[in-house]
């Protein structure tokens, strides 16, 4: 993409209204406009990341064997009803009544919805296991919108939905979740930790939220350090292998992580004093196994092997898409501006002009442009007549995490400069050599 004709409507000022830092950059970067409370435009840099990391949400869905489909925004009031959900979600559920007198919402999740295709075409247990998922819009009234895209009232969720035909199996399909969330996580380069958690409207006896450590968090968090310095890295999962699918998630919830809601304080003083940490954490994700909650109220059953008929056995599993924008530049920024992951980065590389017009210069970005797409990665080309500094500064807000710097004097020794975001070091080298440099940090991403 050349900048001259992007639409990057950058702001040099802070905003008054943003409270946190990754509203106020994702503001100043020209990612997202506001339109009422806690509802938002996606300009194109932001609807850039939100594509990367639903790409990610998908990729590792589907790996742990879940399968993707798509329901409305909009729904019948009288699924709820069979639920008992329509009375108890209160205010938080926008409600809706159309042309026709009947009344709608607009969804703030799809239990309902998701029993209610299950019970129409699923009827034995040969059917099962199964887990169907989305990436769709949600509305939830919250009383106090803040924070830009952290807490929204229309924001982006992918929710998942397991049936199982025991109770073993659901919790096979619980954890099966909790390792592909960590993945997840990991690959927008978020420590994200499994915090035992309390279940809400959604219901349930067993839920564990997904938390970033970060100052701004919402939710105050109790945990062991030795908890953070756990990665999953690149071992490879088998999903379908229950014993080391919970091998995983007791090795990350074995030491002491908890939200406000459900610390213990005579368990968190068993952990060695050293170790102990209080703080905050923003929540990019819950998973729920509720058992027959749902199918139970709803009529989904499935006929077992001895031919008796059943509730099946359900969970529901939610990750924050659109909140994590927010999370990941909580856990990734300097003063200067957004430090994007590799993993999610709306443009691999930046390529900074400094001499705009010189004929020498103006090529050698060119052919930059055109091998770095060879290579398969999508630069951004600062083509803008202005001066370097004003360049640099745009690059720096809109956190991309390599810039290439060409200029007459580098040329002049077939030089250009590869610069780090994260570390700020610069290196000079070939444009070759920077290309290529590139095409192996971003392999296999
Ligand atoms: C699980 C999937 C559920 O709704 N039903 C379907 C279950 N869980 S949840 O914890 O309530 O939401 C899942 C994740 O969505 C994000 N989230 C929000 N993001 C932005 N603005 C909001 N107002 C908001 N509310 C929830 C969180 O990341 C949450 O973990």
């Amino acid at each position: 993409m050349r900048l001259s004709r992007y639409f990057l409507p950058v702001l040099k000022e802070n905003p008054a209204e943003a409270q946190i830092v990754s509203h106020r950059y994702m503001l100043r970067a020209g990612m997202i406009k506001q339109q009422a409370a806690g509802i938002y435009s996606w300009l194109p840099l932001g609807f850039r990341v939100l594509k990367r990391i639903e790409q990610i949400v998908h990729e590792e869905q589907q790996r742990a064997g879940h399968i993707p489909l798509l329901m409305p925004t909009l729904q019948p009031a009288d699924l709820w009803r069979e639920s008992g959900r329509y009375d108890d979600y209160g205010q938080e559920m926008l409600r809706i009544r159309d042309r026709h007198d009947r009344d709608m919402l607009y969804g703030p999740t799809n239990e309902e919805m998701i029993t209610d295709i299950f019970r129409s075409a699923v009827g034995s247990y040969k059917q099962l296991p199964l887990t169907l998922y989305h990436i769709q819009w949600k509305f939830r009234d919250e009383v106090r919108p803040r924070f830009g895209v952290m807490r929204g009232r229309e924001f982006l969720m992918k929710d998942g939905y397991s049936f199982d035909l025991t109770r073993e199996d659901a919790l096979h399909a619980y954890n099966r979740h909790m390792v592909s969330y960590l993945r997840t996580y990991e690959r927008m380069g978020l420590t994200a930790i499994p915090m035992r958690a309390a279940s809400g409207p959604i219901g349930g006896d067993n839920t564990h939220e997904f938390l970033v450590l970060a100052q701004t968090g919402e939710s105050e968090v109790f945990y062991d350090e030795a908890v953070t310095e756990l990665t999953l890295g690149n071992r490879k999962v088998d999903y379908d292998n229950r014993d080391e699918v919970a091998a995983i998630c007791d090795e990350f919830t074995a030491p002491y992580a908890r939200t406000d809601e459900t610390h213990d304080p005579s368990v968190f003083e068993t952990v060695p004093e050293a170790r102990r940490r209080v703080g905050r954490g923003i929540e990019v994700g819950q998973i729920f196994y509720f058992g027959t909650k749902y199918s139970d109220s709803m009529g989904a059953t499935v006929v077992t092997p001895d031919g008796s008929r059943v509730p099946v056995e359900m969970g529901s599993h939610g990750i924050g898409v659109s909140r994590l924008l927010g999370a990941i530049i909580e856990a990734s920024h300097d003063d200067k501006g957004i430090i994007w992951p590799e993993g999610v980065t709306p443009f691999h590389a930046g390529i900074v002009n400094l001499k705009q017009g010189d004929g020498a210069t103006d090529s050698a970005c060119e052919a930059l442009y055109g091998a770095l797409q060879a290579r398969g990665l999508d630069p951004l080309y600062d083509d803008r007549d202005e001066r370097a500094g004003a360049k640099f500064a745009t690059m720096d807000l809109i956190g991309l995490p390599w810039r290439i710097t060409v200029g007459p004097r580098g040329l002049a020794a077939n030089k250009v400069e590869l610069t780090c975001r994260r570390t700020g070091e610069s290196e000079e080298m070939s444009p070759e050599a920077a290309v290529a440099k590139l095409a192996e940090i971003y392999e296999g991403r």
